[in-house]
């Protein structure tokens, strides 16, 4: 099975949002067929397209032979187990786990879109991605610098 890189856009802006995002990413890194994993520094934003208190958000990648499917529904368990409710779209979130990217595939079935379809206009995804790894292009989209600049406006903090 080839290995592929996945990266996972992590946010939460309900609860103790630095605990869930830890104990979220402990999570990622004890998922099997995933290794050498590594987060990014974690940002604070308003939100986006959402109301609520501020988000808490950081990108974590790893190297995994999980198929898309397997690692999207591995990926909902986690967000179930810390009491993810979806009452309405862009709702406030205990913990929200986005399959970001996944090698250089661009997959669209009824379950799941990757590259995730609103990634490159978020500077709270752009940021912490780009702070892990710097040279990544965004298949159909670009390479990551440019999309950064179309993003300069939007208000991302370093919240480490
Ligand atoms: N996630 C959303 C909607 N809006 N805004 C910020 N700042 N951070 C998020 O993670 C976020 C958002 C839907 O998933
Ligand atoms: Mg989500
Ligand atoms: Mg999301």
């Amino acid at each position: 099975m080839t290995e592929s890189l996945a990266c996972i856009g992590l946010g939460a802006n309900l609860g103790d949002v630095r605990a869930v995002l830890a104990a979220a990413y402990t999570e990622l890194q004890r998922l099997p067929e995933t290794r050498h994993h590594r987060c990014s520094p974690w940002f604070r934003s308003a939100p986006v397209d959402a109301s609520g208190p501020d988000y808490l958000n950081a990108v974590a990648c790893f190297d995994t032979t999980l198929s898309p499917q397997a690692l999207l529904e591995a990926l909902q368990g986690i967000e179930r187990r810390h009491g993810r409710e979806r009452p309405y779209r862009n709702a406030p979130r205990t913990l929200d786990l986005d399959l970001l990217l996944y090698g250089d595939q661009r997959i669209a079935t009824p379950t799941l879109t990757v590259p995730h379809p609103r990634m490159h206009e978020r500077a709270f995804v752009l940021l912490p991605l780009a702070a892990l790894l710097p040279d990544t292009v965004v298949p159909g989209r670009g390479p990551i610098s440019t999309l950064m600049s179309s993003v300069a406006r939007q208000s991302v903090w370093r919240a480490d």
